[in-house]
């Protein structure tokens, strides 16, 4: 198989949120293929669809009831057919979401199941009494069934209720699953949780915590996943992308290994962690960037010739990038730092995904009350801080901060009522800074942040040094300033960024000489370099550069 992803961005579509043709209020696949060019513009390689299969949408479509069948709310089968076609004309790839860890509630196989002697019944987890495992979401992982009479075994929403991956037969509907899908064209799958689905059989209580060592990374994944790469991955030639909770690089190792036996590559999120002090996620909290960077450094030295690395700052599970790390308060600086963000990203080892709207500078959703929530872990999240006594002004501080909505809110592709989005009520508000920030404004505006990535997608093409190339971190413990270098076949690109408000002077690396600067300057976030003297750099605040040498 051609490795066209090493070369490649990925360009993540939330389709709820994308573009809605109907006036529903909800996006739709008319509505991708209708900004088809635009992608097709910025450069990206392949397109990961967010779930389109009938849902019940209590999880947004990661709770599937027939992965056969496309949502009626996001279109017909003939849309989706015709959305391979237009992309692939356009050298553009689809990648589908598979969520193989869990099943809806609603879905045939979890309804038989409900029956004791149903042959269905085995392909979920049955206990005829809970242990002390929690759910993601909040609450106990196991739910009471009065049919059953017996509890299943749910990681996520009760309405989510967890596959028996011990069982040959539901190993094989999977299969079946990934190859309809390959047969209409598709070109790779995104794993959701799919370090989970192995589960020790022992089903003891966790003394320590909320039972993950008990299935994360679980006894059998790899074996599963060296049966899903045999019996469809590389029949079918599918590109894939695991996602992969809570997880450590000796397993990604063999998860992306570079032969290929399991998956294409794994998104981690420890670098997503560095504002959840003590790994508290429902805190208000600042990044702490030696974290980040140390991280960084460790997947990148740690893959590097071992395995293959997912890169991103967001997705639908995600606050904003520029909201998070970058700063907002003016909207030169919000162009400058999301710029800056991009710049470090793209610079890195690994495949980099752009999540929708990214490539703009979208912020966070700026929600001011609870009825613009619609989440359910933030709405979950919203009740347990209640319970603990949180005062209602800090819980919507959190959400405003922590919520996943935040990378929900629809794309503004102008400043028009609802941004263009929707001709009716769209499902959740847009963030209310649309009228400034937007698509038509973006392409508009030479200088914009849609450039930056433009930009960055052309180069990771044209220059082996970003696929290929080692790390190395020049100043790790600096909070201010990431300056790291790449190396591949006597090329070096230096990737260096002002992470702060303040002017910030930096060495030049070794084999870069201050009258060669203006030479080898690949990009810049800003109009111009202060070279100081012989041997550093001024960097103005959230300035970044690349220098190829
Ligand atoms: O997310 C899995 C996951 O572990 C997280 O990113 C999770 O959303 C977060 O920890 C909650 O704080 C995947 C999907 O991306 C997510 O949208 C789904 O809700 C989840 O799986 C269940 O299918």
């Amino acid at each position: 198989m051609s490795n066209w992803w090493k070369t490649g961005v990925v360009y993540q579509i939330y389709p709820k949120s994308f573009l809605d043709t109907t006036g529903s209020g909800t996006g739709d696949l008319q509505g991708i293929i209708a900004r088809l060019d635009y992608l097709q513009d910025l450069g990206i390689s392949a397109i990961w669809l967010t779930p389109i299969y009938v849902s019940p949408q209590v999880d947004n479509g990661y709770d599937i009831a027939d992965y056969y069948n496309i949502d009626p709310s996001y279109g017909s089968m003939d849309d989706f057919e015709q959305l391979v076609e237009q992309a692939h004309r356009r050298g553009i790839k689809i990648i589908m979401d598979m969520v193989f860890n869990h099943t809806s509630t609603d879905h045939p196989w979890f309804i038989q199941a409900q029956d004791p002697a149903s042959p269905y019944h085995d392909y979920y987890i049955w206990r005829p009494e809970p242990n002390n495992w929690q759910s993601k979401f909040g609450g106990s992982a196991w739910e009471w069934n009065e049919q059953a009479q017996k509890y299943y075994l749910h990681l996520f929403a009760r309405e989510q209720a967890d596959l028996n991956w011990e069982n040959p037969k539901v190993r094989a509907e999977i299969y079946k699953v990934c190859n309809f899908w390959a047969q209409k064209g598709v070109d790779g799958l995104r794993l959701d949780v799919i370090n989970l689905i192995s589960k020790d059989q022992s089903f003891a209580d966790d003394h320590q915590g909320d039972g993950r060592v008990f299935y994360t990374d679980g006894p059998r994944v790899h074996e599963f996943l060296q049966e899903l790469n045999r019996e469809v991955l590389v029949p079918c030639q599918l590109m894939t992308v695991g996602e992969m909770s809570s997880t450590t690089l000796e397993n990604c190792r063999k998860y992306a290994n570079l032969e290929g036996t399991e998956l294409s590559m794994t998104f981690n999120f420890h670098h997503l962690k560095v504002d959840y002090p003590q790994g508290q996620k429902w805190t208000f909290a600042q990044p702490d960037f030696v974290e980040l960077k140390r991280i960084i450094n460790y997947w990148q030295q740690g893959m590097h010739n071992q395995a293959w690395n997912a890169l991103f700052w967001c997705n639908h599970d995600q606050p904003r990038v520029v909201s998070r790390f970058g700063n907002t308060t003016t909207p030169e600086l919000l162009q400058t730092s999301a710029k800056l963000w991009a710049m470090i990203l793209h610079g890195l080892q690994g495949t980099p995904y752009i999540y929708q709207g990214e490539e703009i500078g979208m912020t966070n959703a700026l929600f001011t009350s609870l009825e613009q929530y619609r989440d359910i872990e933030s709405l979950n999240m919203y009740e347990i801080m209640l319970e603990q006594g949180y005062e209602h002004e800090l819980i919507m501080q959190i959400l405003g901060q922590k919520s996943r909505d935040n990378g929900r809110t629809p794309i503004p592709w102008n400043a028009q009522e609802h941004g263009g989005f929707t001709q009716g009520t769209p499902w959740i508000p847009l963030a209310s800074n649309y009228h400034e920030l937007n698509v038509a404004q973006a392409l508009a505006q030479k200088d914009s942040v849609f450039y930056t990535y433009k930009a960055l997608i052309a180069l990771r093409q044209e220059n082996e040094v970003f696929v290929y190339g080692d790390y190395q971190d020049l100043d790790l413990e600096n909070p201010q300033v990431w300056s790291y270098l790449r190396k591949y076949q006597g090329k070096t690109l230096w990737v260096v960024a002002n992470l702060s408000d303040k002017l910030q002077i930096v060495d030049l690396p070794e084999g870069l000489e201050h009258q060669e600067l203006d030479t080898y300057l690949l990009l810049n976030n800003l109009e111009w370099v202060n070279v100081t003297n012989e041997d550093t750099v001024y960097l103005q605040p959230y300035q970044a550069l690349y220098y190829l040498f």
